[in-house]
């Protein structure tokens, strides 16, 4: 028989249906058994007076988490919470059985639960962080592809580092040795050369930090854009905010109920355009607020400056997000272009958004002579990077892009402070399984 979702059972009353999940509870009383079956659309009471018969045995003998497979009628019961109706079991089938004792439950700490990460994702409060993260992808590729963009998947396997600054993984490569990428960067400026104007690509990359914050891992999900012909930095910011806005607006338009009822935040869509503040004044704020920056960030802000300065600009302005711009060069990599009134100044950004960085952007320094002028300076070796370095030697137009963390945005949208719980499977230092 055919499937019926738990969350359209309101339009069957009256008919057979057969429903398959998980058994939540059994409440095994004298006269009559309650089992409340579980899918991923919610959650149903089915019902059934006890009988000396093999199915009230069976039905006995169920544990919690047992998958399970059952018919019967749709009957409608104002009584009942869960959505005011439940099923006359006719037949039960055991699809497999659970253990009596789960290895996890609520109360269990994030380490267990991740080694459980099949069990602790049946939670709904889990479903929908992964319900979210396809709907906010689906909104982007939404405003991508009106916009004209064209997806790259670019490879993950990789000659050289593609990200100065941030530590590498080395695979052994048959012969030779090869890189993990830890970030799509040089690809995507290879496209702009390519003359593809736009691109986007949503992929892996690969950081060997050796860190165990709540929102760093070593492989996590990059949400990466370029685009050709911009004036400068501030081009790429309006487009990244126009589709922040949009994908908000989409994922408040679809999930805001359910987001307040499992997280008990709103989605709130953030207006236009988002407040920026250059590194000078945002080095003034944390002076008048008595952050002090210690010489070991070189000029950057650290986790603290970021929490400071999203709460003096929700305090002056109310907005959640704010725009840093022109970072110092001696914070950002070789390929950020500078200000030409002021050289020491990448024409770069990051955002904040509720106190923790989400993206990295800047314009691209696309001229050959000064991108090898700055690589030199930042003490690279040229060969490796040829193959990046010549796209800038046969027309490579003017060009800017960011990176942004996917799993950061859903920590930041569903107030989740690890990024542990917002990854579907977190690889981190001491983590390689499940
Ligand atoms: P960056 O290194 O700042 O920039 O990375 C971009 C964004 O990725 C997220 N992020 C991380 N998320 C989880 N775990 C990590 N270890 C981690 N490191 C970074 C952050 C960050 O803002 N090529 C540039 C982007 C560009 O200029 O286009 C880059 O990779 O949200």
């Amino acid at each position: 028989m055919e499937r019926t979702l738990i969350s359209t059972l309101k339009s069957a009353v009256g008919s057979t249906v057969c429903v398959k999940g998980w058994v939540q509870t059994l409440r095994d009383q004298k006269r009559v058994q309650f089992i409340v079956v579980r899918d991923h659309t919610g959650l149903v009471q089915t019902v059934r007076e006890k009988k000396e018969d093999p199915l009230s045995v069976l039905i006995s003998s169920l544990t919690a988490e047992t998958a399970v497979e059952l018919t019967g009628t749709v009957v409608a019961n104002e009584k009942i919470k869960l959505g005011g109706l439940e099923i006359a079991i006719d037949d039960l089938k055991v699809i497999n059985v659970a253990p009596p004792t789960l290895p996890i439950t609520e109360e269990s700490g994030l380490d267990l639960r991740l080694d459980w990460r099949f069990l602790d994702l049946r939670r709904p409060a889990n479903y929908l962080i992964f319900q979210i993260q396809t709907a906010a992808e689906h909104a982007m590729r939404e405003f991508w592809t009106r916009e004209g963009f064209i997806e790259i998947h670019s490879p993950k396997f990789m000659g050289s580092p593609s990200e100065s600054g941030s530590e590498l993984f080395t695979v052994k490569y048959f012969e030779t040795n090869a890189y993990l990428a830890q970030s799509p960067q040089f690809y995507k400026q290879m496209a702009m050369s390519a003359g593809f104007d736009k691109v986007f690509e949503i992929g892996p990359v690969f950081r060997a930090e050796p860190s165990f914050t709540s929102r760093h891992a070593t492989e996590f999900t990059s949400v990466d854009v370029e685009i050709s012909w911009i004036e400068s930095h501030d081009d790429v910011m309006k487009f990244e905010e126009r589709w922040l806005q949009y994908v908000l607006q989409s994922l408040k338009d679809k999930h805001s109920e359910a987001v307040a009822k499992y997280f008990g935040v709103e989605v709130e869509v953030p207006t236009l355009p988002f407040p920026r503040l250059s590194m000078q004044e945002a080095y003034a704020i944390l002076a008048q607020r008595g952050h002090v920056l210690s010489a070991e960030t070189k000029g950057d802000l650290d986790p603290e400056g970021e929490r400071q300065l999203c709460a003096h600009m929700k305090e002056k302005t109310g907005h959640d997000f704010v725009f840093v711009t022109d970072y110092p060069i001696s914070v950002r990599p070789f390929y950020h272009m500078r200000h030409a009134d002021s050289p020491k100044a990448t024409k770069s950004f990051d955002l904040l958004w509720k106190g923790l960085e989400v993206t990295t952007g800047a314009q691209r320094e696309h001229r050959y002579d000064v991108l090898v002028q700055q690589a030199q300076e930042k003490g690279l070796t040229l060969d490796p990077i040829k193959y990046y370095l010549e796209c800038f030697r046969y027309g490579c137009p003017p060009h800017g892009g960011f990176g942004l963390g996917l799993a950061r945005v859903l920590m930041m949208l569903l107030g989740v402070k690890n990024i542990r719980e917002a990854t579907y499977l977190y690889r981190g230092p001491n983590r390689l399984t499940p």
